[in-house]
């Protein structure tokens, strides 16, 4: 049930058993960009497995932001300052719009958004596990900004150099952004950390031992339990490892952390300097799975509420489709 993969082969088109001599040469010279770091525009040959495995990604990258607009939309409300609810509500607006570039950049490979759409609210679509976890305090505002966004830019900056031109394109303005996030979450949690009573500090303290290992588990499994890396590495759509990723965003956290004054609940969280890069505990990804295939904390909860807001919204969709006919009967008239 919970898988990505969509049906890309136009209806009642008969799998091609012998692939012709031309379309060997258009796979020799899309082959030979590659190497050579081109990169691919919409209109341009591709292979139906790589246009395939871009619209996997960049859909569920895109249902990640909007997905992951509701477990912060629903502390807009609660945000302690005017300050932080302005800051709070632009972050979540951004997150809206960065939803909207990458199913942009999906509809150029030719799915439609009704499709995409589709594909997450029956569940067939994933989107980022980080999202079915509750936000209990408002600590977790300023550690979903930290780690959240600090792995989401350490994985997203590299796609910025992505052989698919309309998603690199989309990534650079998403990167500024996030890093404008990550920058406003550590803010807040130091003003806690440095300012705050102890009860202001132990929150922040609780935020971040609940939100550590599933940051962690963003990367996605373990390289040799990727069944799309190999892959997706030869095509220059993803440019660096889940597990290299993994270790630069422990290298570049501890440091930030201990500048907090929190600790990281791992107990085996240690600079190895042979490696020169920290080691760490082992990740639960049995926790990963179960989230993955539905059964996380909120997952229910985050698709019920998108699904809802869909059904919601149809009288808007309904009223911008008749005044744009309205308008395109005027204008031939
Ligand atoms: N959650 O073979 P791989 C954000 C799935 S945006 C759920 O390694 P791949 C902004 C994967 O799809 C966060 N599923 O897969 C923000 C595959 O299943 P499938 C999202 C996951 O694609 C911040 C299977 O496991 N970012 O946070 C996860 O090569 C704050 C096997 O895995 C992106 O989407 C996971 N964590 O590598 C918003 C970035 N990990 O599809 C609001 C772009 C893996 O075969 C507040 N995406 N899976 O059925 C990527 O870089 C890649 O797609 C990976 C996964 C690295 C996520």
């Amino acid at each position: 049930m919970y898988t990505q993969a969509m049906d890309t082969t136009a209806a009642g088109e008969a799998p091609k058993a012998r692939r012709s001599a031309e379309e060997m040469q258009l796979q020799e010279r899309f082959d030979a960009r590659i190497d050579a770091g081109d990169f691919i525009e919409a209109k341009d040959w591709m292979p139906e497995h790589y246009r395939k495995t871009l619209v996997r990604q960049i859909s569920q990258h895109a249902h990640s932001e909007i997905v992951g607009m509701l477990p912060e939309g629903n502390w807009i409300s609660r945000a302690p300052t005017l300050k932080r609810k302005a800051i709070l509500l632009a972050k979540v607006q951004d997150e809206g719009g960065h939803g909207l570039y990458l199913y942009a950049a999906a509809e150029t490979l030719g799915t439609s958004r009704d499709q995409l759409f589709d594909a997450l609210h029956t569940g067939r679509a994933k989107y980022s596990s980080i999202f079915n976890y509750p936000t209990l305090s408002w600590a977790d505002m300023g550690t979903i900004g930290w780690l959240v966004d600090g792995a989401a830019i350490m994985n997203q900056v590299p796609i910025c150099r992505c052989s698919y031109a309309p998603y690199a394109r989309a990534m650079i303005r998403i990167c500024r952004e996030e890093s404008f996030h990550q920058r406003q979450g550590f803010e807040a949690l130091l003003t806690m950390m440095t300012k705050g009573t102890a009860a202001q500090k132990a929150m922040v303290q609780d935020a971040v031992n609940r939100w550590w290992w599933p940051s962690i588990m963003m990367f996605g499994p373990p390289d040799d339990e990727s069944p799309n890396s190999a892959q997706s590495m030869r095509w220059g759509i993803k440019r660096v490892s889940n597990d290299e990723l993994r270790q630069r965003f422990i290298d570049a956290t501890v440091d930030q952390a201990k500048l907090l004054g929190v600790t990281l609940p791992d107990p085996d969280l240690k600079w190895n300097e042979a490696r020169q890069s920290h080691d760490f505990g082992v990740i639960d990804w049995s926790e990963f799975k179960r989230v993955i295939a539905g059964d996380g904390p909120c997952n229910r909860e985050r698709l019920a509420a998108r699904v809802k807001a869909w059904n919601d919204g149809a009288w808007v969709r309904d009223a911008a489709t008749a005044h744009a006919n309205k308008q395109t009967m005027k204008e031939a008239a």
